[in-house]
């Protein structure tokens, strides 16, 4: 079966977010092998993301009532209508912008979550996805700030009401982001760390530190090309995830995972137009978790 073959038979309601899909694998074939691959696999993946989520939400397993109550009278939700995906985690780390990429809409866009340098996000937003109604991505203010701080940034944004939490870190692992994962394990729900704006890592790591360019001129070309280049974008992805891993086992945390992706880069495009995507990162085992979360946790 080809891959339009598999887009049909797994999803039907939503299917316009990958209708273009005949357009797109021919794109995609014009790249790179390697790039061409992972990026089909990103849309397979999403393909069966969403052939879960469609399907009726049913019961979340395991959470305790009395944890959860108070958070779902905080956002007037109700866990077993829909899904819900909280994105948290400390300031400026790109939770808006991821969000609006798994929607396919750049932060400028009408409709799109604020998501500049300047401005923040200062109310917990829900937001749908695509048509989808009972799907829905909650946009959460940066934690560790004056009106959000850290020690009660749980309880009062109602993180516990969640299918599951996406904690966006930034460089390293902090404290504030260690203690918000440890209060969503205590209450069985699903949690991940990612690791966002990996292709401008990329795009430092060849431009400013000189990597990725031994023995080669500094010419534009090899420049471009260095940031084009998916074992580069491979090795430096392996090299930020074992600094996390370390942190991570250091905090009892071993086994919460963390991706390293790239929202606008890669995530966006991968919804608008994938011949645009010039490397992928871990945007594939992302959705995989999105995915594997819903299917683990829910009576249906
Ligand atoms: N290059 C690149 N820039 C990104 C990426 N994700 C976010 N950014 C930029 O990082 C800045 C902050 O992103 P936001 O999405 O607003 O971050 P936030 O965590 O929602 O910020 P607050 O809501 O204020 O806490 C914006 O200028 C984004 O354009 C990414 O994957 N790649
Ligand atoms: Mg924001």
């Amino acid at each position: 079966m080809g891959l339009w073959g598999f887009f049909k038979s797994v999803v039907t309601a939503p299917v316009k977010i990958v209708k273009k899909t005949a357009e797109v694998v021919k794109a995609v074939a014009n790249k790179a092998k390697e790039v061409a691959e992972a990026i089909i696999k990103c849309i397979e993946e999403t393909a069966e993301l969403l052939a879960e989520l469609v399907k009726p939400p049913g019961i979340i397993i395991g959470r305790p009532e009395e944890a959860i109550a108070a958070a779902i009278r905080l956002h007037n939700i109700v866990p077993s209508n829909a899904y819900h995906f909280g994105f948290a985690g400390p300031a400026k780390a790109g939770k808006s912008s991821l969000l609006n990429s798994i929607r396919g809409l750049q932060n400028f866009e009408d409709g799109a979550a604020k998501a500049l340098n300047t401005e923040c996000t200062y109310n917990v937003t829900k937001y749908p996805w695509k048509e989808m109604e009972n799907v829905i991505l909650v946009d959460l203010p940066g934690c560790g700030t004056r009106q959000f701080p850290s020690a009660s940034y749980f309880i009062n944004t109602g993180l516990g009401a969640f299918e599951c939490i996406i904690i966006l870190v930034e460089k390293t692992l902090r404290a504030d982001e260690t203690a918000l994962a440890k209060l969503s394990k205590s209450i069985n729900q699903p949690v991940c760390f990612v690791r966002s704006k990996m292709d401008q890592d990329l795009r430092d790591a060849v431009m400013n530190e000189g990597q990725y360019l031994e023995g080669q001129e500094r010419s534009d070309e090899n420049i471009e090309n260095a940031i084009r280049n998916q074992a580069n974008a491979r090795h430096l992805t392996k090299k930020i995830k074992d600094a996390f891993m370390e942190e991570k086992a250091k905090n009892g945390l071993s086994d919460i995972p963390v991706f390293c992706i790239s929202a606008t880069a890669t995530l966006l495009w991968l919804f608008k137009d994938p011949s645009k995507i010039k490397t992928v990162f871990e945007e594939k085992e992302l959705l995989q978790f999105m995915k594997n979360q819903v299917v683990q946790n829910r009576s249906r």
